[in-house]
């Protein structure tokens, strides 16, 4: 299918690539931009022979956030726009989406996450930085909070204290320090960026699929559960986990000493 303001492409692969495409404004996010993305991992979270997702921008910046010059036309105090309304109806469920996607989707951060677009890089499960990657809590720099699950996400990655540093005063951090900080999981030579992710990529679309997916449920179950409640939830996963396919053939390669082949069943 073709979009506007991304890039989606998958052949011969079970990697579904997908890459923001609005490069002369840093990959900054319109509405059509939030559809489509949308759109996109509704039709990847169908669809079976994609195994894994890898998110990244074209250009020099990974995604800028709200486009501005589209934010400066809303006219909230006319009741012309809400905020509420418009991140209900597009962030939101793009985060959720994302959170919920029972698939791995890796960010490969090529450039500057900023705003909303650090929001996006945090809702995925893998964050691959750019060496000359940075983040930015730019929220408070306009005199807005940080949205699309910003609030839940970075404190969880890093710590309220650095979460609070980051949200408070909108500074920008670096990839080395974003890794230090335990926000993405490795940084990389920028001209390695592509193949260091897509090497990541392809080895989470060759793991037990559904397995994946019931982890990344488990994890986020977890955040806000009791442990009584967590160790039931583990105990419900586990028993769908151990009715796959890949269960059994993760067990027969091992009995058989061989590497063992997931189906993603
Ligand atoms: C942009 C943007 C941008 C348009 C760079 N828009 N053009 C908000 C409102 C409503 C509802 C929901 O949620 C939200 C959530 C949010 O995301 S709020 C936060 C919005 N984002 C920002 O405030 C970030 C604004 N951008 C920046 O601070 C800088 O551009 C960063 C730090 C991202 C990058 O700085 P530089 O590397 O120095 O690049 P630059 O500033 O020169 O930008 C390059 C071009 O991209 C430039 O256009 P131009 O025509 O002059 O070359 C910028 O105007 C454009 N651009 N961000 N968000």
């Amino acid at each position: 299918m073709a979009y506007e303001t991304i890039d989606a492409h998958q052949q011969d692969t079970p990697v579904l690539t997908v890459e923001l495409n609005r490069p002369d404004k840093l990959n900054a996010v319109s509405d059509v931009m939030l559809a489509e993305l949308n759109e996109v991992f509704k039709t990847a979270e169908r669809d079976a022979s994609v195994r894994a997702i890898l998110l990244t921008g074209k250009g020099r910046g990974f995604c800028a956030g709200q486009d501005l010059n589209i934010a400066r036309e809303r006219k909230p105090e006319d009741g012309e726009f809400s905020f509420r309304e418009h991140l209900t109806t597009t962030y939101n469920p793009l985060i959720l989406r994302m959170r919920q996607m029972p698939k791995p989707i890796i960010a490969a951060i090529n450039g500057v996450a900023a705003g909303a677009g650090m929001s996006i890089a945090l809702g995925c499960d893998i964050r691959i930085a750019a060496e000359s990657a940075s983040f930015v809590q730019a929220f408070v720099k306009i005199g807005l909070i940080p949205d699309s699950g910003s609030t839940w996400l970075l404190p969880r990655l890093i710590g309220m204290t650095r979460a609070l540093d980051l949200a408070l005063t909108g500074r920008k951090i670096g990839a080395q320090e974003a890794l230090d900080w335990g926000m993405v999981n490795r940084v990389v030579p920028d001209e390695n960026l592509r193949e260091t992710a897509w090497l990541f990529a392809n080895e989470l679309a060759s793991a037990p699929t559904k397995t994946l997916g019931y982890i990344k449920r488990a994890f986020d179950f977890a955040a806000t559960s009791s442990l009584a409640e967590v160790l039931d939830h583990e105990a419900d996963l586990q028993e769908v986990a151990g009715r796959t396919a890949d269960h059994q053939e993760g067990i027969a390669a091992f009995l058989e000493k061989r590497p063992p082949h997931f189906t993603g069943e």
